[in-house]
């Protein structure tokens, strides 16, 4: 797609609302949306306003007995025909997706299958959704459990993953049964636009999805805060998370994806060359705008200084461009200036704390990069736990590396953080291995591999990365309630 024709894609979403089956241009006041490689407004989003939520909502609960009523062959159904729509479409929805988060645009592809991929998986967990018969403790009686959809949900997603992190919530309100409205990151709004037009393509009954854009504290707020909003999924910062639970005026569901600070261990009997090549693509993938990322890596002594060279080596290897002039670069732009604020912060704090810097370090020169968000992937070593890098979530292309003598040492190291959502181990002697899986304390332990998180396994954090689980049988049951009817047949009454 040439700039121009992206524009035009995005023009169609300018300003919109999707709102009971339909797009209309929101009344409130203009946000702009900038390109984060150049700085340029590729489009405005309409901050909603109380008329606009009202309806959103209004249109989600009138939708919603209907939908629930649905067989799950018929959902699963639409769940296929939105995965094939969105898949057949990927090309022009990665270029949405790079214009408003920098990401490249074969980065974005990659996103939007995923998501194309998850529709297919949520469509068949959609058929299999049975309740249980439990055996009774007295003659005559039986005991169902039935699983009912909650409801409205409200969905709040960020803007490192505008494909996906809106998605494994549509998905599932779709499957269960449940309605949705999504009110995507301000940064980030035009792939969630670009989705409701598939789910308006794929005929999904009006009001059963609706996006709502603006500001969080706003538009979010009003639907954690909505008592006809019986659920709150939600993907962002910790703070924003506990604010939400501590500022919901009733007792409603709710499933949070928070913030992390993954820390990654490296035996002695680890193989190096491949440590260095996870490390590599978990720390920087996406410019470590992602909660998984690997934020601090703990590294034997026997292995350290090889380790170092070899991953100082895989980031100074690295190309970091636009994403949409430089499609299959491995760094994008940074979303936008906070990101980057903090990563030079933790850097600036780590060198000035005695770390020794083996990469990257600042943004590449070029007139390319005059008007982005761009920095090197860097690496720091010889860290310390009284360096921010190594104890606050950094959320940039910037890692921490320290050297442990004792596994025991590594393990309190790398469980000394408020944060419990990935950690990752590279080993092949089986006892470490063993010792490991069991010591670290988070909702995800990648043994050899950085693919945290898969659509068939739950996913999720402990401690202040949340509560909750998206992926898997696990993420689908979030979305309902259970009904015990305890049956009695009247034989021997
Ligand atoms: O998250 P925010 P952002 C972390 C990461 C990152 C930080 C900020 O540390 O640096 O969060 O990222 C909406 N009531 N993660 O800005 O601010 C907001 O409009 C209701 C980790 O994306 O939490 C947006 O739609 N909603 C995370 C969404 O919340 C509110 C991924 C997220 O915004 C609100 C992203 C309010 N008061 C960030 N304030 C992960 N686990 O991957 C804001 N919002």
């Amino acid at each position: 797609m040439t700039e121009q024709s992206i524009l035009e894609a995005i023009g169609r979403l300018d300003g919109m609302l999707f709102i009971n089956g339909a797009f209309r241009p929101g009344a409130g006041d203009p946000l702009p949306v900038e390109n984060p490689a150049t700085g340029q407004v590729i489009g405005h989003i309409a901050a909603a306003t109380d008329a606009e939520i009202e309806a959103a909502v209004q249109a989600a609960r009138r939708a919603f007995r209907p939908w629930a009523a649905e067989l799950p062959k018929t959902r699963a159904a639409a769940l296929h025909r939105l995965g094939d729509l969105i898949a057949a479409d990927a090309p022009s929805m990665a270029q949405i997706m790079t214009a408003e988060q920098g990401k490249p645009v074969n980065e974005a592809r990659g996103e939007i299958l995923k998501l194309a991929e998850a529709c297919h998986f949520y469509a068949e967990e959609a058929t299999r959704v049975h309740g249980e018969i439990v055996p009774n403790d007295q003659p005559g009686f039986q005991s169902l459990v039935v699983r009912e959809p909650i409801g409205v949900v409200g969905a709040i997603t960020p803007w490192n993953y505008p494909a996906e992190l809106v998605g494994w919530k549509l998905c599932a309100s779709l499957a269960s049964g449940c309605t949705i409205v999504i009110k995507p990151a301000e940064i980030t709004p035009f792939t969630a636009l670009a989705i409701a037009e598939k789910c308006l393509e794929a005929g999904i009954p009006a009001g059963v999805v609706n996006v709502l854009t603006g500001k969080g504290s706003q538009v979010g707020q009003a639907l954690v805060e909505h008592p006809q909003v019986d659920k709150i999924a939600f993907t962002g910062s910790s703070a924003v998370g506990l604010h939400i639970q501590q500022s919901c005026p009733q007792v409603k569901r709710m499933s949070l994806e928070l913030g992390g600070n993954c820390p990654m261990i490296v035996t002695a009997s680890a193989d190096v060359a491949a440590a260095v090549k996870g490390a590599a693509r978990r720390s920087f993938r996406n410019c470590g705008q992602i909660c998984i990322a690997i934020n601090r890596i703990y590294v034997h002594r026997s292995v350290y200084e090889e380790f170092l060279a070899g991953l100082g080596q895989a980031a100074d290897a690295l190309s970091v461009h636009d994403g949409l002039t430089h499609p299959a670069a491995d760094l994008g732009a940074m979303a936008s200036a906070e990101p980057l604020a903090k990563t030079r912060t933790h850097l600036e704090d780590a060198l000035a704390r005695g770390a020794r810097l083996i990469a990257g370090g600042k943004a590449p020169e070029g007139a390319e990069y005059a008007k982005g968000h761009f920095f090197r992937p860097t690496v720091v070593a010889d860290c310390t736990h009284e360096m921010l890098v190594m104890t606050e979530e950094t959320f940039g292309p910037l890692v921490g590396v320290a050297v442990y003598d004792d596994l025991t040492e590594a393990v309190e190291l790398a469980n000394d953080t408020p944060y419990g959502l990935a950690s990752y181990v590279y080993a092949r002697d089986l006892t470490e291995i063993h010792a490991l899986s069991a010591g670290l304390d988070y909702g995800n332990v990648a043994i050899n591999n950085v693919d945290a998180g898969i659509m068939n396994a739950p996913y999720g954090g402990r401690k202040q990365s949340g509560v909750g689980y998206e992926h898997g049988r696990e993420g689908l049951l979030e979305y309902f309630n259970f009904k015990h009817v305890r049956l009695h047949h009247g034989v021997g009454a």
